[in-house]
């Protein structure tokens, strides 16, 4: 697949700043010859430009509950636009972030060109929180926390895309894996919007395969675009130590590679977020260097380097 890598030097929506450098530092570890090495057209767009502060219409007990609001609305969204347009042109997106609250923007226009061209979308939002916080709720009034209840169509949330149209994702299309850490109003609000999660304890119990298969089973016979939605923090802290928000008892390196192979093995895949990697509190590129292996993983690559196995396992 031809594939563009945009890169998104934010951190506005967090209170630990470093993302911004993220982009920088996954093109270091090597990302585009590894896709160049696996067969795939890469084009590296370079870094989206800083945005405007747009006004944003909100209720103002809401808008005390964000951080940089102004320039979260602003990087939302010039990603969307340029999420929309890489679609409409039929490249794969892949989105270097910066803060989980790119993915309003680049999750938002993908959404927006699916439903133009007929196509169901499906959200793999793979993290160990749900980001399902409103301005309402959110204990820590960081943005990056609240990106898939904005996706998911959350009302106070809307003014963030300012007169772009917002196709909100119905809670059959998400699924969140790795959960391991939920505030409380948080909680409610997953299970009150009926959205999917699949916790660490769950893939302690049946493992990663048995979890993914019946996904991606029917992902398949739907044909959805799949947007991948990586969150750094979904693998353990002592794998990848470069994140704002470390919580113990993520991802193994093997569960984080397995993910990744069986979605490449399904060919579902049509655009990524790699998000949340700080590289100033990374350990010497480690983090850094372990997001580009596993892209390489759902790339094509198979651990042992063995040639990339053209197969539909199911
Ligand atoms: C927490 C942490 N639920 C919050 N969220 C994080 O601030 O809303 N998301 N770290 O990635
Ligand atoms: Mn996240
Ligand atoms: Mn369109
Ligand atoms: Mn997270």
């Amino acid at each position: 697949r031809r594939t563009t890598l945009l890169g998104i030097p934010m951190d506005a929506g967090t209170s630990v700043p470093g993302a911004r450098m993220g982009p920088a530092a996954l093109r270091i570890a090597g990302l585009t010859t590894l896709l160049r090495e696996l067969g795939h057209e890469v084009e590296d767009a370079g870094d989206l430009p800083p945005p405007e502060h747009p006004f944003v219409d909100m209720a103002p007990q809401d808008v005390a509950g964000c951080r940089n609001l102004e320039e979260v609305a602003g990087w939302t969204q010039s990603i969307h636009d340029r999420a929309h347009a890489l679609a409409e042109q039929g490249r794969l997106p892949i989105f270097l972030g910066g803060d989980h609250a790119l993915s309003m923007g680049s999750v938002s226009g993908i959404a927006r060109h699916c439903k133009d061209a007929g196509r169901q979308l499906a959200v793999l939002w793979i993290d160990a929180h749900a980001d399902f916080n409103t301005p309402a709720t959110t204990p820590s009034r960081n943005m990056h926390g609240m990106s898939l209840a904005f996706l998911s169509g959350e009302e106070s949330l809307r003014p963030l895309l300012g007169d772009r149209p917002l196709v909100p994702l119905p809670p059959e299309a998400i699924h969140i894996f790795g959960l391991r850490s939920i505030d409380t109003e948080e909680r409610r609000q997953v299970q009150a919007h009926g959205v999917r999660a699949i916790d660490m304890r769950a893939i302690d119990e049946q493992g990663v395969a048995a979890l993914m298969r019946p996904l991606i089973e029917q992902w398949q016979a739907r044909d959805v675009h799949l947007h991948v939605s990586l969150d750094v923090d979904m693998l353990d802290p002592s794998l990848a130590p470069g994140v704002g928000t470390t919580v113990p008892g993520g991802a193994t390196y093997r569960e984080a590679h397995l993910i990744m192979e069986m979605l490449h093995d399904s060919g579902l895949v049509g655009s990524l977020d790699i998000v949340e990697l700080n590289p100033f509190l990374d350990e010497r590129g480690r983090s850094a260097r372990l997001l580009v292996e596993l892209v390489a993983s759902l790339f094509g690559r198979t651990v042992l380097d063995r040639p990339p196995v053209r197969m539909r396992a199911f």
